[in-house]
């Protein structure tokens, strides 16, 4: 099988990348990336020799169409996908998000190639935090941010494309990812590399908020479960249950490293930061079998500081640009 994976230097790329090559062997692998500011050929390098790297963008029709036409699937994950960054400059969210999928979707349906959308629930907008209620596949969109409003556009055109044209597509959304090579502009890294820098994890307003954790490895092999089995057209939710304040999470850290539980400073929130986020993923489950691995986060949470203390060549180039920029906005 010849998959191409957009977003394959980035955080949950790579990891899928890494996953594919270690399970299926009789991949043949390409990685199509733009290398913007979140992409790292540091995070391929274990398997550099086993794929076809190609530097470039999703919106370059002409790149697309070739690559897709030499595809038997495509699994999407390139995006913009920083909130934060969203907020202060949405104009490469439209490009890459809206432009570079639908430009996906033309050259799969040119082609009849396979087309997996790597979606978020953010596309939900947020849960009240006293409600019991989970997303499901029927729960509106309602998106907050021009981070989640792009994805929402985008998993509406794969959604048009199916039902107008027969795209073979099939749509993920899921929460909250953690775990090796994610960004250090993200909350877990973020906060565990200040602490190995004896800085203080930084919690946005009251730190109440919820996100539904789930260690990345169980995100992609729900993704690999969904291309084998999953059914054309349909959306399936991908979460593990794993629902955290931040405090809670900021909390457990500072408990990892040793450090006092109130070792922490309130920052200045974020414009329109949703309450609650939390997945129902029961058709994945049940219609899939479907199962998480990773089900207990402390342990979860444990490896990827261990992983960080390992890899510093890999995030510090980046540690003090990323907390020169949240300084300027009091974060
Ligand atoms: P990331 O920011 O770490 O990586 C994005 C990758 O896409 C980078 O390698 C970047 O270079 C590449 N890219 C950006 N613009 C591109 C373009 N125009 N052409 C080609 N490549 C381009 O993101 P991530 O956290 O790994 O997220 C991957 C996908 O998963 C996104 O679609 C995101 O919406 C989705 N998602 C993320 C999470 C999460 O918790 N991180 C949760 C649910 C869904
Ligand atoms: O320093 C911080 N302090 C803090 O309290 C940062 C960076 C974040 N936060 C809070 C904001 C959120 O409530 O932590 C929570 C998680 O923040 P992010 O890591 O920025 O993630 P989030 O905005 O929830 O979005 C993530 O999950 C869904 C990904 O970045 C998206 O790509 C994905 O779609």
């Amino acid at each position: 099988m010849r998959v191409l994976i957009t977003g394959g230097a980035g955080f949950i790329g790579a990891n899928f990348t890494h996953q594919t090559i270690r399970e299926r062997p009789e991949a043949q692998v390409t990685v199509l990336d733009a290398l913007t500011y979140a992409g790292d050929l540091k995070s391929l390098a274990p398997v550099d020799h086993q794929i076809t790297l190609v530097r470039g963008s999703i919106t370059d029709s002409d790149l697309v169409d070739r690559l897709v036409a030499e595809s038997d699937v495509v699994v999407h994950f390139a995006a913009e996908s920083h909130n934060d960054n969203s907020l202060d400059d949405p104009s490469p969210f439209v490009a890459t998000n809206l432009v570079g999928t639908f430009t996906l979707l033309e050259a799969v349906r040119r082609h009849g190639v396979r087309f997996h959308h790597v979606s978020t629930d953010e596309v939900y907008g947020d849960l009240e935090l006293d409600d019991p209620a989970k997303f499901t596949p029927e729960t509106p969109y309602n998106p907050s941010s021009p981070y989640s409003a792009t994805k929402a556009g985008s998993d509406l055109l794969v959604r048009a494309w199916v039902r107008s044209f027969g795209v073979r597509a099939t749509i993920s959304n899921c929460s909250n990812n953690y775990g090796p090579y994610q960004h250090v502009e993200k909350f877990i890294p973020r906060q565990i590399t200040n602490l190995i820098d004896g800085v203080r994890p930084k919690l946005y307003g009251a730190g109440l908020n919820v996100r539904d954790w789930i260690h990345v490895e169980d995100h992609n092999s729900a993704v690999w479960t969904i291309i084998d089995h999953g059914r054309i057209g349909e959306t399936y939710l991908i979460g593990a249950d794993g629902e955290k304040n931040n405090l809670e999470v900021v909390r457990t850290l500072l408990e990892v490293f040793g450090r006092d539980a109130d070792d922490f400073d309130h920052v200045t929130d974020r414009p329109g930061h949703d309450l609650r986020y939390a997945i129902d993923a029961t058709r994945l489950r049940q219609e899939l079998g479907w199962q998480p691995r990773f089900t207990d986060f402390r342990s979860g949470l444990q490896a990827t500081v261990d992983w960080y203390r390992e890899h510093e060549a890999w995030w510090r180039p980046r540690k003090a640009a990323v907390e020169a920029k949240y300084a300027a906005t009091g974060q």
